[in-house]
């Protein structure tokens, strides 16, 4: 179920519009709004899951990782390299409560990050 006022659901329904990258019938991917890297999307289950805390379907949850590495992938990242980020919950900087990870690439990564 949507959650009321989640937008990133409304993204992925296409009532807020924004940089569509790639999207099936369980994902959906964009241009972050505020980019950290040359490339920064977003991948998000179509689904409503909160936090990575609330996922249940490991299944799903396998799926959306081959699909952001099918994002790195199409944007050029593969070989040079590019980073997935699942911020969950307040102290790791979530901000949005609809899941979703961050492919981040085109620059050189820092370790450990910030
Ligand atoms: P996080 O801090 O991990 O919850 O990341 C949330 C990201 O979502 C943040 O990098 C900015 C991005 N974002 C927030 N609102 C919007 C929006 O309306 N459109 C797009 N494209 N990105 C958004």
């Amino acid at each position: 179920m949507a959650g009321t006022d989640c937008i990133f659901c409304k993204i992925a329904a296409g009532e807020v519009p924004a940089a569509m990258v790639h999207q099936d019938g369980d994902f959906v991917a964009f241009r972050d709004i505020n980019p950290q890297a040359p490339t920064h999307v977003l991948v998000i289950p179509r689904e409503h899951i909160p936090t990575l805390n609330d996922a249940q379907d490991p299944d799903l949850m396998g799926r959306m990782l081959l699909f952001a590495r099918g994002v790195a992938e199409r944007e050029g990242l593969a070989e040079r390299g590019y980073r997935l980020v699942i911020n969950t919950n307040a102290q790791a900087g979530q901000t949005v409560f609809h899941m979703h990870v961050h492919v981040l690439g085109g620059r050189p990564m820092r370790w450990p990050p910030g």
